[in-house]
């Protein structure tokens, strides 16, 4: 039926010749028969991107028309990576584009790799956005993205030859964009700075409305980006903002002669969207990431109310046709913005305004880490943001007003709960405001929304109730994370099932019609050989961009993700030590019994994050050493791959044995590479922590490896580290011994490396003496596990097979359905 939808794409292949020649000449300006691959690239973009113009305004017109409750998601982080082939196969339009090139003289695989990645992101809150906004389309959900045209997105990694990250600018817009349309003609303007003046009565006395003057004026500027559903004609948008000085000079200041203070306004203005900040979980206090966030939440409100008032109904009817999703804090000033326009411009009562606001937002929380938790220093608000300093005020007022009816007297609890932090600066905590202004309020995944419940928003379930709390276990959408990185499993699976991907690939739990198939020996051997291919094109990918040999018969065991030392990569690099000092004391018969094993690490650390470049540096030096050394490189070896990326994630992904997600208990919120990789077949290493948990309660505890304390335990145990510490000889020898060993120089730099080890000899707060055995004795499970390779293969198919929650089709009806009451609007 999807097909019938599909009418105005184009899939004949003269027809799509027809579009990319004249892509090529008139577009381009360049003539086919010398054209490069990456011109190609661009022809056959522009080419789908006629396609998806078509479906987008047609989408756009049918939500005009219909005026249904939409969605937003607000997100200072959407980690696209690259969009054509999630284009191509989202309309079913590979095959057809694959063969018009292929004329032409190219490969359309050749053509893919010219893209840039669009890396408007960190790391998991980013690409969760970015698979949201695939499955809100899939789904036909009337949902669109907000967010910010970053010039520079996430920054370039590399390593020096001493195992450094340095960090290169990421200019991702100089080959030009195809992917988005500039909409210059939507723009709205944002003030910073400036006074606000209380309004009196007529009797002098002070309102609760205000005006806000003066300051500074910038322009926000619209930029669409198409987001194909995948199999429908649904084309949602993702609309970011850029910046622009409202005026190209200031005329006054031209006139006497100061024209570098007349330019110097416009430079501040494009600031704003200039780059992306490279921090996740720290680094809050910069004026220019607070001005990112008023910037974006302002326009997105001016511009989400514009067409509310479209619809002509009246104010107060609001949240039956808008909600706002806050993906994390960062975008919690859209709750004092909507009530600054709702007082002073829409001049409602302060209850009315109250009551729309909490009726429209919705908060997600994605960490319970508390120096990620955000906090804006009082004088810095008041000074960039006057009268929103001012609303927040009032809303702690009466917001401590009612606890203190609730709770008389309970003075620790008014403090606690207040929206201002005491100390010197008073701060906002901004999950208080997030939270106490939100219809409901989730985390992403059983675990930590218990965390939420009972750590940080206890005071708040206690006052408000518990209902407002809930949980969406995180999800990833199965289009790019199988089928586009797995083109050769997802045919497997289509033929296997007999059912067309269109079905199985939005529909994730028709994969448990797998499982009788690990019982079946010829698909066995079709499934570890798609592996084995999997393994030999990221060998041959990392042959090719570093230049180095892998051996494609080892297991291939994976870490990938942002540098952190709660994520715990140091107790990875501390493991494969501890494997490589065994070899080293092994005879070569016992040598002999040992499965080969390749270690692969990537992830990028937050530039001023000095213990996280430390691990890089580590893990890079001991790579240099054990895959030098004769006696032991055949049976393990160490790779850093620099500069992850969601592309490069695409190639590890699939190839991947086993990958470590081995988190202390309780820090990671869900983790949604763990997701990837076990829908792909690879097995789960891990500790008991985030969605690692469901995975498990899914595919059965028999086919994932666990090991580490639980999180009830973490809080006992880093008392004892402060209180009671053990020396680390006596409660691990064996990580005391590896520790030794670095100290002394067995991986070059004997002194470099003393900080990063002191964190684990004083204080461990992330408890790596604690579970370092245990550690070790679950790395040596996965061995044995791996000896029996019939088996390894049937818990590879069973974990894929028991993915289906973990599709983010599943995490966005969710939301749609319990948390913004949205409905799906199929496009004819
Ligand atoms: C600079 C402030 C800051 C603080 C927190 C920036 C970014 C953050 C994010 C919340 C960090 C983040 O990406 N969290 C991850 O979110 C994923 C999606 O829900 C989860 O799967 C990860 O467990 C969580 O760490």
């Amino acid at each position: 039926a999807w097909k019938d939808n599909m009418r105005d794409v184009d899939k004949d292949v003269p027809a799509i010749t027809k579009s990319f020649v004249s892509h090529v000449q008139t577009s381009l300006a360049r003539q086919p028969y010398n054209l490069d691959t990456l011109g190609a690239y661009q022809a056959a973009a522009l080419s789908v991107r006629d396609n998806l113009l078509v479906n987008w305004n047609e989408t756009a017109l049918q939500y005009t028309r219909r005026a249904p409750k939409r969605a937003y998601y607000l997100s200072l982080e959407f980690l696209m990576g690259r969009t054509l082939d999630n284009a191509l196969l989202n309309l079913d339009l590979k095959q057809p584009y694959a063969q018009a090139t292929q004329k032409l003289g190219f490969n359309i695989e050749d053509i893919l790799e010219k893209e840039r990645d669009a890396a408007l992101g960190n790391g998991g809150l980013g690409r969760l956005a970015a698979c949201y906004l695939d499955s809100s389309a899939s789904q036909e959900l009337p949902v669109w993205g907000y967010g910010l045209r970053y010039k520079y997105g996430i920054f370039q990694q590399l390593i020096s030859p001493e195992g450094n990250q340095l960090e290169a600018p990421d200019p991702w817009l100089d080959n030009q964009n195809p992917w988005e349309l500039p909409r210059l003609d939507v723009a709205y303007e944002v003030r910073f700075y400036g006074n606000a003046e209380r309004v009196r009565d007529e009797n002098g006395n002070t309102t609760d409305r205000a005006q806000w003057t003066g300051g500074q004026e910038v322009l926000a500027v619209a930029y669409d980006v198409m987001i194909p559903g995948s199999y429908t004609r649904t084309t949602n948008n993702l609309r970011l903002w850029e910046s622009k000085p409202k005026r190209g000079f200031d005329l006054n200041s031209f006139n006497a002669g100061n024209y570098e203070g007349a330019v110097e306004s416009s430079n501040s203005a494009a600031a704003i969207t200039s780059v992306l900040y490279p921090n996740d979980s720290t680094g809050f206090g910069k004026e220019l990431r607070l001005k990112q966030q008023y910037f974006w939440t302002a326009a997105s409100l001016a511009d989400i109310l514009r067409r509310f008032k479209n619809i002509g109904k009246p104010i107060q009817e609001f949240p039956d046709y808008v909600a706002v999703q806050l993906n994390d804090t960062h975008p919690t000033l859209a709750i004092p913005e909507l009530m600054r326009i709702l007082l002073d411009d829409e001049e409602l009562p302060w209850d009315a305004a109250w009551q729309i606001v909490t009726n429209t937002f919705f908060y997600t929380n994605h960490t319970v880490l508390p120096e990620a938790l955000e906090k804006w220093p009082v004088p810095l608000m008041e000074h960039l943001l006057p009268r929103h300093m001012q609303i927040i005020y009032d809303i702690n007022l009466f917001f401590l007003q009612s606890v203190e009816k609730k709770f008389p007297g309970d003075r620790d609890r008014l403090g606690r709960m207040s929206l201002i932090e005491e100390g010197f600066p008073k701060q906002v905590r901004m999950a208080f405001l997030a939270c106490i202004g939100s219809r409901k309020v989730n985390g992403v995944a059983e675990l930590h929304s218990e965390l939420v419940k009972t750590t940080i928003l206890k005071d708040f379930v206690e006052f408000e109730g518990v209902s407002k709390f809930g949980n969406v276990t995180n999800g990833i959408t199965p289009r790019r994370w199988l089928d586009q990185c797995n083109p050769e499993l997802s045919a497997l699976i289509s033929s296997t099932l007999k059912v067309d991907k269109s079905v199985w690939l939005k529909d994730l739990y028709q994969l448990e019609k797998l499982l009788p198939y690990a019982e079946d020996a010829a698909f066995r051997e079709k499934w570890a050989a798609i592996k084995q291919r999997n393994k030999e094109r990221l060998a041959h990918h990392v042959e090719t961009t570093l230049g180095l040999t892998i051996n494609t018969h080892a297991m291939f065991d994976v870490q990938i993700k942002r540098l952190h030392e709660y994520k715990r990569q140091t107790l990875n690099i501390l493991g494969v030590i501890h494997r490589y000092l065994t070899l080293k004391n092994m005879s070569k018969e016992e040598r002999e019994k040992v499965n080969p094993r390749v270690v692969f690490f990537a992830g990028k650390a937050a530039p001023a994050y000095y213990i996280a470049k430390l691990t890089i540096r580590l893990i890079v030096n001991v790579a240099r050493i054990i895959n030098a050394d004769a006696d032991t490189k055949d049976l393990l070896s160490l790779y850093f791959l620099p500069d992850y990326s969601v592309s490069l994630a695409e190639v590890l992904i699939p190839a991947s044995d086993i990958s470590q997600h081995i988190s202390t208990a309780g820090t990671e919120a869900s983790g949604t590479s763990n997701m990837k990789f076990c829908l792909n077949g690879g097995l789960l290493l891990g500790t008991v922590d985030g969605a690692n948990i469901e995975i498990a309660e899914e595919v059965g505890e028999s086919n994932v490896f666990f090991f580490g304390h639980l999180t009830p335990a973490v809080e006992d145990l880093r008392y004892q580290h402060t209180y009671h510490p053990v020396p680390i000889e006596e409660k691990c020898p064996a990580l005391a011994h590896v520790l030794n060993q670095v100290s002394a120089g067995l991986f070059g730099d004997a002194e470099v490396y003393e900080p990063l080890l002191n964190t684990i000899r004083q204080g461990d707060h992330y408890l790596l003496s604690d579970d370092f055995d245990s550690y070790i004795a679950a790395l040596a499970m996965v061995d044995e596990a791996y000896l029996d390779r019939t088996e390894w293969v049937k818990k590879s198919i069973r974990t894929s097979a028991k993915m289906g929650k973990f599709s983010s089709d599943r995490a966005i009806n969710e939301y749609a359905e319990s948390y913004w009451n949205i409905e799906a609007q199929h496009i004819s």
